[in-house]
């Protein structure tokens, strides 16, 4: 901690706030980055904040290409929300360099920090409290995708090399288990045989992008219900953050996330399994939602495997929690002993629901289909 403070601290001094610096303290619940919130006190006594990062050094190896696409993406996003009349500066993210004009700062134990300026008036939801809010952020995910729609996937660095190749996860995994470096394999017998029953499942998404049947597009990547911030009074979505993953990928990763985070009444961690259910309800309020939004934009095929993409995020997320916990909690920020099964647990019970209610989710899809 004393080292982190440190660092932190030569991340204060390299940007320059516009005023003095009245305190710096962790904030948000990420998994990946070390995100603090920055308070400033300006002379005409408004406090303004800002959101200081340090990019995971465990996920991201190429912090200049990951800050080359969200340079890349923000300023095409900031262009396309003037056009259509928004503001800029409260629905895209804006990067604020260092004063040496660099895109993000070094710290002298190679750490890579950046700032944004804080987004104000808006709310950072952890599950979806009402049926309206998870509504509002299919809409936000929806007009994300619509408005990237033309941006140049070819320019964008992949920050995470094979981030949803669930082929490449499963393989991963298998390694983890093989290695059983921390002999913990014992006691996810259960865990492990379900990731084993549904390997094929792996290949779904991935075959039918190779026979050409799923195009690649620009995806976000990691749209978790806190990925995007709500305007505190209408419920609105106001600005999707969390760019670090924005690359060529498939829609239905983008929708599938959500579906996995959002669409159930329970924490990613909760323990008691009986209260993790999918609820469909809200599985077709976002189908509605999103297809509001960035349904032109999809063919038909893309449509039909929503559901897929639900499915497969789940899964491919629980077998990232569970290789996490085999190797020793490498990758997720943890905070309690276990954590990343508990995590794996809720995803391969939301997978199971997912199974049972498939015709459901297929009907809700067609009900939605554009024309
Ligand atoms: P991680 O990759 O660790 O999830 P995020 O970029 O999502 O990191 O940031 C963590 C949290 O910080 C978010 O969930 C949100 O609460 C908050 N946050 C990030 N950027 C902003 C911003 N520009 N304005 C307000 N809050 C933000
Ligand atoms: C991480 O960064 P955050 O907390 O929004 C992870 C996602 C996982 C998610 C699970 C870059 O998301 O892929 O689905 O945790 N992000 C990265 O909660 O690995
Ligand atoms: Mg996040």
């Amino acid at each position: 901690m004393e080292q982190l403070q440190a660092v932190l601290n030569e991340a204060l001094e390299a940007f320059d706030f516009g005023a003095p610096v009245v305190g710096a303290i962790r904030f948000g619940q990420g998994h990946i980055n070390d995100t603090f919130v920055v308070h400033t006190q300006p002379e005409d006594l408004c406090c303004r904040r800002f959101i200081l990062q340090r990019m995971s050094p465990a996920a991201f190896k190429r912090p200049d290409q990951l800050m080359e696409n969200i340079i890349g993406v923000t300023d095409y996003l900031g262009r396309e929300i003037e056009k259509s009349g928004g503001d800029r500066t409260r629905e895209a993210l804006q990067v604020v360099r260092p004063r040496s004009g660099e895109p993000y700062f070094t710290d002298s134990q190679g750490g890579a920090w950046r700032l944004y300026p804080f987004v104000e008036r808006t709310v950072c939801y952890q599950s979806a409290e009402t049926p309206e809010l998870f509504a509002a952020s299919g809409r936000a995910f929806g007009r994300f995708q619509k408005l990237l729609r033309d941006y140049p996937a070819d320019t964008l660095y992949e920050t995470i090399p094979n981030f949803h190749n669930t082929e490449d996860r499963l393989a991963k995994f298998k390694a983890a288990v093989s290695a059983d470096k921390l002999g913990r394999a014992a006691e996810c017998r259960s865990e492990i045989q379900f990731v084993l029953d549904r390997e094929a499942d792996c290949s779904v998404a991935l075959s039918a992008m190779r026979e050409g049947r799923l195009p690649l597009r620009v995806t976000h990547n990691d749209t978790k219900l806190n990925n995007v911030l709500m305007d505190e009074k209408t419920g609105e979505g106001v600005c999707i953050i969390d760019l670090d993953t924005v690359m060529p990928g498939l829609v239905i990763y983008d929708f599938g996330d959500s579906i996995r985070f959002g669409a159930n009444h329970c924490a990613e961690d909760e323990t008691d399994l009986t209260k993790v259910n999918l609820d469909v309800e809200l599985f077709a309020i976002y189908t509605d939602a999103f297809l509001s939004q960035a349904g032109d934009a999809l063919t038909d095929e893309e449509i039909a495997y929503l559901p897929w993409g639900a499915k497969l995020m789940t899964l491919e997320c629980g077998i990232r929690f569970l290789t996490d916990y085999l190797v020793g909690d490498e990758y997720f920020h943890i905070a309690r002993e276990k954590h990343n099964l508990d995590r794996c647990r809720t995803q391969f019970k939301l997978v199971a629901d997912m199974e049972e209610r498939w015709a459901e989710l297929e009907a809700i899809v067609a009900k939605y289909r554009k024309g």
